[in-house]
Protein backbone atom coordinates (compact mmCIF):
# COMPACT_ATOMS: atom_id res chain seq x y z
CA UNK A 1 0.00 0.00 0.00
CA UNK A 2 1.37 3.52 -0.80
CA UNK A 3 1.23 6.38 1.29
CA UNK A 4 1.37 9.43 -0.10
CA UNK A 5 3.80 11.82 2.22
CA UNK A 6 2.88 14.27 4.69
CA UNK A 7 3.60 17.79 3.66
CA UNK A 8 4.06 20.53 6.74
CA UNK A 9 3.53 23.75 5.83
CA UNK A 10 5.62 26.20 8.02
CA UNK A 11 4.01 29.84 8.54
CA UNK A 12 6.17 32.17 9.31
CA UNK A 13 5.14 35.60 11.54
CA UNK A 14 6.13 37.61 8.31
CA UNK A 15 3.49 35.35 6.38
CA UNK A 16 0.47 36.89 9.56
CA UNK A 17 -0.84 39.61 7.37
CA UNK A 18 -1.85 42.87 9.93
CA UNK A 19 -5.63 42.78 10.21
CA UNK A 20 -7.30 45.01 7.94
CA UNK A 21 -9.21 47.62 9.53
CA UNK A 22 -11.29 50.89 8.45
CA UNK A 23 -8.71 52.94 8.68
CA UNK A 24 -5.84 50.65 7.45
CA UNK A 25 -3.38 50.93 10.19
CA UNK A 26 -3.94 47.40 11.39
CA UNK A 27 -5.37 48.21 14.72
CA UNK A 28 -9.15 47.07 15.02
CA UNK A 29 -11.86 49.73 15.56
CA UNK A 30 -15.54 50.01 17.03
CA UNK A 31 -18.59 51.02 15.20
CA UNK A 32 -21.15 51.71 16.98
CA UNK A 33 -24.74 51.03 15.47
CA UNK A 34 -27.47 53.92 17.26
CA UNK A 35 -31.16 53.91 17.21
CA UNK A 36 -32.47 57.11 15.60
CA UNK A 37 -29.05 58.53 16.13
CA UNK A 38 -26.14 58.85 13.98
CA UNK A 39 -24.05 55.72 14.24
CA UNK A 40 -20.47 56.46 15.04
CA UNK A 41 -16.76 54.70 14.47
CA UNK A 42 -14.33 55.21 16.88
CA UNK A 43 -11.07 54.64 16.07
CA UNK A 44 -8.49 52.60 18.25
CA UNK A 45 -6.00 55.45 19.24
CA UNK A 46 -3.19 52.18 19.91
CA UNK A 47 -2.57 53.16 23.48
CA UNK A 48 -3.19 50.81 26.73
CA UNK A 49 -6.80 52.34 26.99
CA UNK A 50 -7.62 52.00 23.20
CA UNK A 51 -10.71 54.26 22.97
CA UNK A 52 -9.72 56.64 25.76
CA UNK A 53 -10.56 60.33 24.38
CA UNK A 54 -11.45 58.94 20.97
CA UNK A 55 -14.12 61.34 19.68
CA UNK A 56 -16.75 59.26 17.31
CA UNK A 57 -16.99 60.36 13.93
CA UNK A 58 -20.12 59.87 12.46
CA UNK A 59 -21.47 57.54 9.97
CA UNK A 60 -23.64 59.59 7.43
CA UNK A 61 -25.63 62.77 8.86
CA UNK A 62 -29.17 60.48 9.32
CA UNK A 63 -30.21 58.45 12.98
CA UNK A 64 -31.78 55.53 11.29
CA UNK A 65 -33.05 52.95 13.02
CA UNK A 66 -29.85 50.91 12.95
CA UNK A 67 -30.42 47.21 14.37
CA UNK A 68 -27.28 45.79 12.81
CA UNK A 69 -23.98 47.01 11.18
CA UNK A 70 -21.38 45.37 9.19
CA UNK A 71 -17.65 46.24 8.11
CA UNK A 72 -16.87 44.78 4.64
CA UNK A 73 -14.98 45.88 1.25
CA UNK A 74 -17.95 46.48 -0.84
CA UNK A 75 -16.64 47.76 -3.87
CA UNK A 76 -13.69 45.66 -3.59
CA UNK A 77 -10.72 48.21 -3.61
CA UNK A 78 -8.99 47.52 -0.91
CA UNK A 79 -10.75 49.20 1.99
CA UNK A 80 -13.61 48.58 4.41
CA UNK A 81 -17.35 49.98 3.68
CA UNK A 82 -20.01 50.32 6.46
CA UNK A 83 -23.10 48.35 5.77
CA UNK A 84 -26.34 50.08 7.74
CA UNK A 85 -29.34 47.70 8.47
CA UNK A 86 -32.44 50.00 8.90
CA UNK A 87 -35.88 48.70 10.95
CA UNK A 88 -38.33 49.99 8.66
CA UNK A 89 -36.00 52.43 6.73
CA UNK A 90 -33.67 51.94 3.65
CA UNK A 91 -30.68 49.80 4.18
CA UNK A 92 -27.63 52.30 3.26
CA UNK A 93 -23.73 51.90 2.52
CA UNK A 94 -21.02 54.05 2.98
CA UNK A 95 -17.84 54.04 0.94
CA UNK A 96 -14.56 54.28 2.57
CA UNK A 97 -12.69 57.62 1.47
CA UNK A 98 -9.45 56.21 2.62
CA UNK A 99 -8.21 59.15 4.93
CA UNK A 100 -7.93 59.37 8.60
CA UNK A 101 -11.41 59.95 8.95
CA UNK A 102 -12.72 57.02 6.51
CA UNK A 103 -16.30 57.54 6.62
CA UNK A 104 -16.75 61.03 7.76
CA UNK A 105 -19.18 63.37 5.09
CA UNK A 106 -19.49 60.25 3.18
CA UNK A 107 -23.15 60.65 1.68
CA UNK A 108 -24.95 57.52 2.30
CA UNK A 109 -26.27 55.21 -0.60
CA UNK A 110 -29.33 53.54 -0.63
CA UNK A 111 -28.97 49.58 -0.94
CA UNK A 112 -32.62 49.37 -1.78
CA UNK A 113 -35.37 51.30 -2.25
CA UNK A 114 -37.91 49.48 -0.10
CA UNK A 115 -37.95 50.34 3.64
CA UNK A 116 -37.63 47.06 5.46
CA UNK A 117 -37.74 45.75 9.14
CA UNK A 118 -34.06 44.64 8.83
CA UNK A 119 -32.96 43.40 11.90
CA UNK A 120 -29.50 41.51 10.33
CA UNK A 121 -27.51 42.20 7.66
CA UNK A 122 -24.54 40.26 5.99
CA UNK A 123 -22.34 39.80 3.07
CA UNK A 124 -21.32 37.09 1.05
CA1 LIG B 1 -7.75 51.19 13.03
CA1 LIG C 1 -14.06 49.52 -0.04
CA1 LIG D 1 -12.73 53.16 -0.76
Amino acid sequence: MKTDPVEFIVISADHIRKAITIDNDGRMDVIAGNYNQVNKLYLNNGRNDPFDGVVGQNIGSIGYHTLSLKLVDIDCDGDLDVLEGNASQANMVYLNNRTTTPISGVTGMRIQETEDNTIAIDTG
